[in-house]
């Protein structure tokens, strides 16, 4: 109790509780305390928690301001922050005295968390680990602040029309206010874009940039609470505003629309995500938002560290920055702007602060998710940082050029700009010299980095720069939270609070040998049980579907991408169908009937991927109509997923689906969270699926299909010797023919997804479908067993402690930012 008072910024009885949220009610929202609906109950009893964490949030960032401990800023495009109630009430230790407060007042806390919207500012795995690592790093005490954009519109709104069509519709996550957020109209700067830059002719290598437009930017800032600690860490968001308002002149002279141009143009950059992710597109707007976000960031970051009087050559001492994937390299640039133009350095001295500031982690070697900025565009729209980027490469240049005289091709290899109409400039090789470390986000992947598309730096930097930090996910959300009862189970028997063994999830090892008890295992069935219940009801309520809950349930849940393979589980899907429709009663007898969920939003240009959607879609309506099969299997698509929704499916799964192609998958991190909610793991051998199996026993994992070394030359094979799809895979080719016989739909609509798979198939589902089809067989023989099946999912969660995202904030904050754990009373 002691610790739970210290934690709580201000301390609340029940009792104060009801006046606090009553009081909100009548103050902040200005309604009648009797007559209030559940969302208002939401945002007074969100308001009330808040009050709770400013104390703090102040209270920490005077901490800081005391102590003045070293930095770190986690610049990322994306925050997938999901829901805060919940998260915020657990970490300040508050969640039994708000479900008892809102009780007395005649509210389900249920209903109260069910009202609040996800805030959505992410497209999937890269901006949800950085939520995550948000979440950590307060409750490691680190000081540790992110930077992103406040956009007014998340994520889009995935709907699927009745043909199985995925449409898009937007989210207006803000329409109701966010209780979680706090303007602050004093904290602004202005950007500019476009204009001219004159170099001056003094020697110095300054320039003046001037002219164009300029924006101002506005902080909102989101606290962040750590995990039973008062630290409650900054994630300061950006909006856009017009620099003027209005322009007066068109005004006055009855131009309206010309009067308001420059305010939209402004009010534009903030205003929505781009929802696609693995795919770099070159257009103006995101260039915009990239600049206008790490220009603010920087600015704020610099004006914090010169309130201290220090000298500019110790900003790396005390400020350390993370760029999250490519997109904020832009800050490389523009610290070399700020130091040499505004601030009078030096070439040399700026760049010896540069990179020593910054680290860069990559999250995909996928080809096509490398940014790269077209030239043309970036001396329109940023024509100082263009030379900037320039001046970098020659020197860059120079010095391969020592090292490797005459070697022109690495010279083209390895330079920043790519030739070519237009020529481009290649962020990732920008964001790896301009920084002091590179990471990858699990082993292959940091392996793959450093082997193929960074080899050259690697050999001409050395090794010790190119590292790696595996992801991971934080245990508060992803099973406290998602999963009540399995939590409490564990505390139960590891005899200690949950408060320690959430902070040190190694201690789930000591659930191992209750693995061997017999009455342990049906409390941990009966869990998961009551879990598949709870995702049955929530599919009964929003879809109206009704879902067996006393079958396996196999789950694959994230973006639907080529790469990811959804198209070899629909596949693998109607394979069973297929077998099913041709089995005898007496052989139907010994199956075990399974459910398949599928969940995630396609790019809305990413034709192949929509397809698959409409296939998946499509296939379940025959499936789950058909009087032979329907006892036996089951398929769901269920829409618009969500942190929220994986909250729910997650505790359900008994196996999950982690089957990318091998070295397509930089990590993962919903194999994670599955694990450790004692769901299996079936899988390819990549990304983190391979730490996973290595952490909780190779017999625990469901393993298949070809390995990384052996993908090019597949490929290869695929473009040069082809095998028609009949010989090599005939119980393949039987699935594509039925589909375009017209099984699912009468019509030649998937041809084109087909023929992905018929024609050069990149992705190899021809030469993993056979070990696929086997695995799953794998799956339901060792599923008969069932309470070798539980022992299997014990061993699992209790073997999953290295995942905490915990340990990996802490390797960075260790390894790369050297800052440390700030703790006050
Ligand atoms: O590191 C977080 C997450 C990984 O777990 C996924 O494996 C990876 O695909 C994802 N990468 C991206 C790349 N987007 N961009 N740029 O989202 O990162």
């Amino acid at each position: 109790e002691v610790w739970r008072a210290g934690i709580r910024g201000l301390d609340k009885t029940v009792d104060d509780i009801t006046k606090s949220v009553v009081n909100h009610v009548q103050t902040s929202l200005a309604r009648q305390a009797y007559n209030i609906d559940d969302l208002g109950a939401y945002q007074a009893a969100a308001l009330s928690v808040r009050d709770n964490l400013l104390v703090n949030w102040n209270e920490t960032q005077l901490n800081y301001t005391k102590k003045n401990p070293k930095r770190a800023y986690y610049l990322s495009l994306e925050f997938l922050m999901g829901r805060t109630l919940d998260n915020a009430l657990l970490n300040l230790g508050l969640k039994d005295e708000y479900k008892d407060g809102v009780q007395k007042l005649g509210f389900s806390i249920e209903d109260i968390l069910d009202k609040e919207r996800d805030a959505a500012l992410g497209n999937g795995g890269l901006g949800r680990l950085a939520a995550c690592y948000l979440d950590s790093g307060s409750s490691t005490e680190l000081p540790l602040w992110g930077y992103g954009l406040r956009y007014k519109y998340g994520i889009f709104q995935q709907l699927i029309s009745p043909e199985g069509n995925q449409l898009e519709a937007p989210d207006p996550w803000l329409d109701n206010q966010n209780p979680w957020e706090l303007p602050r109209l004093d904290v602004t700067y202005e950007i500019r874009f476009y204009g001219r830059s004159e170099r001056s002719h003094d020697g110095s290598g300054r320039a003046v940039w001037a002219g164009g437009q300029e924006v101002v930017a506005v902080a909102y800032d989101v606290m962040i609470p750590g995990y039973g600690t008062k630290t409650t860490n900054n994630l300061r968001l950006w909006e856009s505003r017009s620099k003027r308002g209005f322009d007066l002149n068109s005004f006055n002279a009855g131009n309206y629309e010309g009067a308001v141009e420059s305010s939209n143009s402004a009010d534009a950059i903030t205003s929505v995500l781009y929802p696609n992710d693995h795919t770099s597109f070159g257009k103006e707007l995101r260039l915009k938002q990239q600049y206008f976000w790490t220009a603010a960031s920087l600015a704020d970051i610099m004006r914090r560290f010169k309130n201290q009087n220090k000298p500019l050559a110790q900003f790396p001492d005390f400020v350390a920055i993370q760029l999250n994937d490519t997109h904020p390299t832009l800050a490389i640039p523009e610290l070399m702007r700020i130091l040499i133009d505004e601030e009078d350095l030096t070439w040399d001295q700026a760049w010896t602060i540069v990179t020593n500031t910054f680290f860069y982690t990559n999250h995909t070697v996928l080809p096509e998710a490398l940014e790269k900025w077209p030239v043309p565009l970036l001396e329109h729209v940023l024509p100082r940082h263009l030379q900037i980027i320039y001046d970098i490469n020659l020197f860059f240049l120079q010095a391969v050029e020592k090292k490797y005289p005459g070697d022109r091709e690495r010279l083209a290899r390895m330079s920043l700009i790519e030739e070519g109409q237009p020529k481009q400039v290649r962020m990732a090789h920008l964001a790896a010299i301009g920084s002091r470390k590179v990471n990858g986000v699990a082993e292959l992947h940091s392996d793959l980095v450093r082997t193929t598309i960074l080899k050259d730096f690697v050999e001409f930097e050395g090794l010790s720069k190119y590292s790696n930090v595996t992801n991971g996910i934080t245990p508060r959300r992803w099973l406290d939270q998602c999963n009540p009862e399995l939590s409490a189970l564990i505390t139960k028997t590891l005899a200690v609070d949950k408060n320690v063994w959430l902070k040190d999830l190694k201690l789930l090892k000591g659930l191992i040998p209750h693995a061997e008890d017999a009455d342990f295992r049906k409390a941990w069935a009966a869990i998961k049980q009551r879990n598949k219940e709870r995702l049955a009801a929530h599919v009964q309520s929003t879809l109206g579907l009704t879902v067996r809950t006393d079958a396996m349930f196999d789950v694959q849940i994230k973006r639907i991408h080529e790469y990811k393979r959804q198209t070899l589980n629909i596949l693998g899907v109607i394979h069973r169908y297929l077998t099913l429709k041709v089995m005898t009663p007496e052989e139907k007898a010994k199956v075990n009937p399974r459910v398949v969920f599928f969940a995630g939003k396609a790019a809305p240009a990413y034709y192949i991927a929509k397809l698959t959607i409409r296939l998946i879609v499509n296939v379940a309506k025959v499936i789950n109509g058909d009087p032979d099969t329907k006892d036996y299997l089951q398929l769901y698509f269920l829409p618009d997923y969500s942190v929220s929704l994986a909250e729910v499916l997650i505790p359900a799964s008994d196996i999950s689906q982690h089957i990318s192609t091998a070295g397509t998958e930089a990590s993962g991190t919903s194999n994670m969270k599955f694990c450790l909610n004692g769901g299996l793991l079936l899988g390819t051998v990549d990304g983190a699926n391979i730490e996973i199996a290595e952490e909780v026993g190779e017999s625990n994992v469901f393993f298949f299909g070809h390995l990384t070394p052996a993908v090019e030359d597949l490929r290869y094979q695929h473009l040069y010797h082809p095998v028609p799809i009949e010989e090599k895979c005939p119980a393949l080719a039987n699935v594509l023919n039925q589909i375009s016989s017209g099984l699912f739909g009468n019509d030649d609509i998937y041809e084109p997804l087909l023929n992905t798979i018929r024609q050069n198939d990149y992705y190899l589902l021809s030469d993993d479908f056979d070990s696929y089809i086997a695995a799953l067989a794998m799956v339901d023989e060792a599923y008969q067993d069932k309470e070798e099946w539980i022992k299997k999912s014990i061993n699992t969660t209790a073997n999953m402690g290295k995942f905490s995202s915990d340990r990996a904030i802490l390797e960075y904050a260790e390894s790369f930012w050297n800052i440390e754990p700030t703790p006050f009373k």
